[in-house]
């Protein structure tokens, strides 16, 4: 048996909580949640206490230099990411960072081609495409029974009040497209391919945000696909399917769609079959959040797996930056009102 990978968490807040049961969970397949960090001292303490992490910090240098860390999670807000990477990387750690990536591209790149330098593992924890539904239409697509996909509907519509546990969302500057595009646009990429051009229509629909809580994006992939990718925080429909993300994926000889409650719908040469595409529920997910919670705890698995193996991850930083570069084309296309060309 090798010797377990020494896991260190910096910020205990909300979504952390995710990634600490996850590391937790992955005890039995060689992580060691050894040490947790949060500039608020009660909070990293309380994590220790709950996650059974032998040591708690405030201060994640004093972690990164004092714990022989295999790998370090960073799970906090987005204004700290390039710093809290920059150091990781400089300590030699391989390093996890939340989405999104970074506040810009050019923090983005920095940390890309500091990883790189370094020769060291930098990925971002891009969860929505290891989701139960998402992992299985990959595999649907792969297996090539619908053919090329040549449209796609992206859509995730919800009214539920994020707010209450992301109070942080109503003062950004930039809302949806930052918080919630990253997903969406992941998954149009992991689905459909790289973009080519894309346009994007935003609104803020609730007056007490700053930002945009809507954005509704048009892409043209270069594999000649397009597909509409949607996200709202403001849809007043029931049911409300939060945080489930609904797809529709059109090919020459089929199609899939994936409908609320995870009821996927594969349609091969006119004939429907129907399957159950929800996530499990762990022993700490509840729902609705349950698919969300899974994602996570297959997202470190996979960074775990790719860290032990010395392989890329999925979701490599390289790999995000092209994500990114979607987000912001997004935003270009908010204030222009044009077409922006990707790369
Ligand atoms: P939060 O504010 O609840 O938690 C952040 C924590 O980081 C706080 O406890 C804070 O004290 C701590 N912190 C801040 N600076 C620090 C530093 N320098 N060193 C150590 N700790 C520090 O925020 P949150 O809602 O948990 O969001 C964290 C990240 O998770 C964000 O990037 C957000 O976009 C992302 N997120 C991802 C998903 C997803 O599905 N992938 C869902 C929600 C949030
Ligand atoms: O912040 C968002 C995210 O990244 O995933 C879901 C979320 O928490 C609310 O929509």
């Amino acid at each position: 048996m090798t010797d377990p990978i020494r896991v260190g968490v910096v910020g205990c807040g909300f979504f952390a909580q995710n990634h600490l049961h996850s590391w937790k969970g992955l005890a039995g397949q060689g992580a060691e949640l050894a040490a947790v960090c949060d500039i608020d001292p009660a909070k990293a303490k309380a994590a220790a206490a709950n996650f059974g992490a032998a040591r708690w910090y405030s201060d994640p240098e004093k972690m990164f230099q004092a714990e022989k860390l295999g790998l370090v999670d960073i799970a906090t807000r987005v204004e700290t990411h390039q710093t809290l990477v920059l150091r990781a990387i400089a300590a030699g750690i391989p390093t996890i960072v939340q989405k999104p990536f970074g506040p810009d591209t050019a923090a983005c790149r920095a940390m890309t081609d500091a990883a790189q330098a370094a020769g060291v593992f930098l990925a971002v924890h891009e969860n929505f495409r290891f989701q139960a539904p998402m992992r299985r239409i990959a595999e649907v697509l792969r297996a090539g029974t619908i053919g090329e996909p040549t449209w796609a509907r992206i859509s995730f519509r919800t009214g539920y009040d994020v707010y209450k546990g992301q109070p942080y969302l109503m003062q950004e500057e930039k809302l949806i497209i930052a918080d919630l595009g990253p997903h969406m646009l992941d998954l149009a990429r992991v689905f459909l391919g790289e973009v080519q051009h894309l346009t994007a229509e935003t609104q803020r629909r609730n007056p007490k945000l700053r930002a945009e809580d809507t954005a509704t994006m048009l892409l043209r992939h270069r594999s000649g696909a397009v597909s509409a990718v949607e996200c709202t925080y403001e849809s007043r429909r029931l049911p409300d399917n939060f945080p489930e993300t609904l797809i529709e994926i059109e090919g020459p000889h089929g199609a899939i769609a994936l409908k609320p409650g995870s009821v996927l719908e594969v349609t091969v040469e006119g004939k429907m079959t129907s399957e159950d595409a929800d996530a499990p529920l762990l022993d700490w997910t509840q729902r609705p959040w349950h698919i969300v919670q899974e994602s996570v705890f297959a997202t470190c698995a996979h960074m775990l797996a790719a860290v032990r193996a010395g392989r890329e991850a999925a979701t490599s930083a390289r790999d995000n930056l092209k994500t990114f570069a979607l987000c912001e084309a997004a935003y270009e296309s908010m204030a222009t009102g044009r077409v922006v060309r990707i790369g």
